[in-house]
């Protein structure tokens, strides 16, 4: 056994990874549920899908089910998903299905990954390529250069389109529109903040604000509550996999066009 053999096949694997990334079909900036059920959707049609997600682990807002108690609830809605994804549930009340959240986070990331879903953990997206007035890639970096505020310049991916599933932060439109004079496609032209809970309106706004909020770039997911002003739903997660789902569709018409 020589050390030196660990070594590089770790590093020849990493660069492999990263060539797939340098042009991809769809870069998709966080890997809480939304971004993993678009970005495994896509994959499984063969589209060429990087996820950068800044945390050591995927899974984003997942794995601590509510208030750190392990479960999550879906609604019946988004069953389909749930099974799209070989994520085992059990039926609850009327219409809803509990789930284990360590089961649910680390089926969704599996099966992502093994269809094919690039997903570079410790990895950050800090701002956007732009051209003519579209986004037309990512800029990243390390998440620990970015931890420690050092002085180190990113590399960049370019994508046929963009996704902000950061979550609550949506750190990506936060950062595009303050840098740029950009108008989004939202009711004001600019991020517009997210809202206090109240569940069922939460989840069918989380679907129906999924979509290209500047030409190349799409928002999913919990971003989209504070893009478009949508309020918050807490541990149901039914609207995360909807919205991912509905996600995918857009990005394959983005994708051809
Ligand atoms: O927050 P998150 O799970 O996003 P989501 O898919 O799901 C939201 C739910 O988890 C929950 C909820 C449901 O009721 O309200 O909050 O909308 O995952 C977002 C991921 O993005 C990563 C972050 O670490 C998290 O894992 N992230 C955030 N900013 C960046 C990032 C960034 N700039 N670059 C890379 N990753």
């Amino acid at each position: 056994m020589r050390e030196i053999d660990i070594t590089r096949g770790i590093v020849e694997n990493h660069v492999k990874s990263l060539e797939k990334a340098y042009e991809s079909d769809v870069v998709i900036v966080g890997g809480g549920p939304s971004g993993l059920v678009a970005g495994g959707y896509l994959a499984k049609k063969g589209y060429n899908i990087t996820i950068l997600e800044k945390r050591l682990a995927p899974g984003g807002g997942i794995w601590g089910g509510g208030m750190g108690y392990k479960f999550v609830i879906i609604q019946d809605e988004a069953k389909g998903v749930l099974d799209d994804f070989n994520i085992p549930s059990t039926p609850y009340k009327d219409s809803y299905h509990v789930v284990d959240s360590i089961t649910f986070a680390s089926g969704l990331i599996f099966e992502a990954t093994k269809r094919g879903v690039n997903i570079f953990n410790l990895t950050v997206c800090e701002d956007l390529l732009v051209r003519d007035g579209r986004v037309v890639g990512v800029v990243v970096n390390n998440s620990l250069t970015q931890l420690n505020q050092l002085p180190v310049d990113p590399i960049t991916f370019e994508a046929k389109a963009v996704v902000d599933a950061t979550g609550h932060d949506h750190d990506v439109v936060r950062v595009f529109s303050r840098k740029n004079d950009v108008t989004l496609n939202t009711p004001t032209g600019k991020p517009m903040g997210e809202r206090s809970m109240f569940a069922e309106t939460a989840e069918k706004a989380v679907v129906t604000n999924t979509k290209e909020v500047y030409p190349g770039l799409f928002v999913c997911g919990m971003s989209t509550a504070a893009v478009y002003g949508g309020f918050r739903m807490g541990p149901i997660f039914g609207g995360m996999l909807l919205s991912g789902k509905k996600l995918a569709g857009l990005l394959e018409d983005a994708c051809k066009r």
